[in-house]
């Protein structure tokens, strides 16, 4: 059994420090910021590097995305202010998509009203108007560039996870009178949790 200079047993050190490299494959749950929260309305950077850093963020995104039962999650959802998103639209659960610095580069002219829900909103659900279908060019966790071409439920969810790094909650497409009524019942629900 080694020991470190100061006489501590460094087995138990390596033991609680596992996990923590720059490579580790221990995933964490992120607190997922609620509407109206400020922070979501943050305006996303770009990646520079595709780096360990950023690998740990998609991991943990991943993690906290099926915890919360959820097809997305943003970033800027996990108050992160940078371009990464995940998403799983699968029966399986088993097949995380990671876009990086996504750019929409094809839109389809036909629009339709889908049923949204979203993580930071929870317990609400309505009508958005989305494109039918769109072409993201994106890069993957490898930092590799991939288009995508997506329609029905992913294509949705991408334009959906797209507004959170441009800092627009789906809600603000609704009417004020229900945006309102929206941050009244958050607020509330926010009190009642930390009585
Ligand atoms: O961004 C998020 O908060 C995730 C969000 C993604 C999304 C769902 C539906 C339409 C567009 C975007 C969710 O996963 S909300 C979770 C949810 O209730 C749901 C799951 C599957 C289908 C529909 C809603
Ligand atoms: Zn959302």
């Amino acid at each position: 059994m080694r020991k470190t200079k100061s006489g501590e047993n460094s087995d138990i050190l390596e033991n609680l420090w596992a996990g923590y490299g720059p490579d580790s494959c221990t995933m964490a749950l992120l607190p997922v910021l609620c509407y109206p929260d400020p922070r979501l309305h943050r305006v996303a950077k770009q990646v520079d590097a595709v780096d360990a850093r950023i690998r740990r963020l998609v991991d943990d995104m991943v993690e906290t995305m099926y915890d919360a039962k959820g097809i997305g999650l943003a970033a800027t959802q996990v108050d992160v202010h940078e371009r990464v998103i995940v998403i799983d639209v699968s029966d399986e659960h088993d097949s995380p998509m990671v876009l990086i610095n996504p750019q929409l580069i094809w839109t389809s002219q036909e629009t339709h009203v889908n049923e949204e829900g979203c993580l930071s909103v929870p317990g609400i659900y309505d009508g958005v108007v989305r494109f039918d279908a769109v072409h993201v060019q994106a890069l993957d966790q490898h930092g590799a560039s991939r288009t995508i071409e997506a329609v029905e439920l992913l294509a949705v969810c991408i334009q959906h996870e797209m507004d959170h790094l441009m800092g627009k909650v789906f809600v603000e497409y609704l009417s004020p009178l229900k945006r309102n009524r929206i941050k009244t019942k958050m607020l509330k629900a926010q009190r009642e949790e930390a009585r």
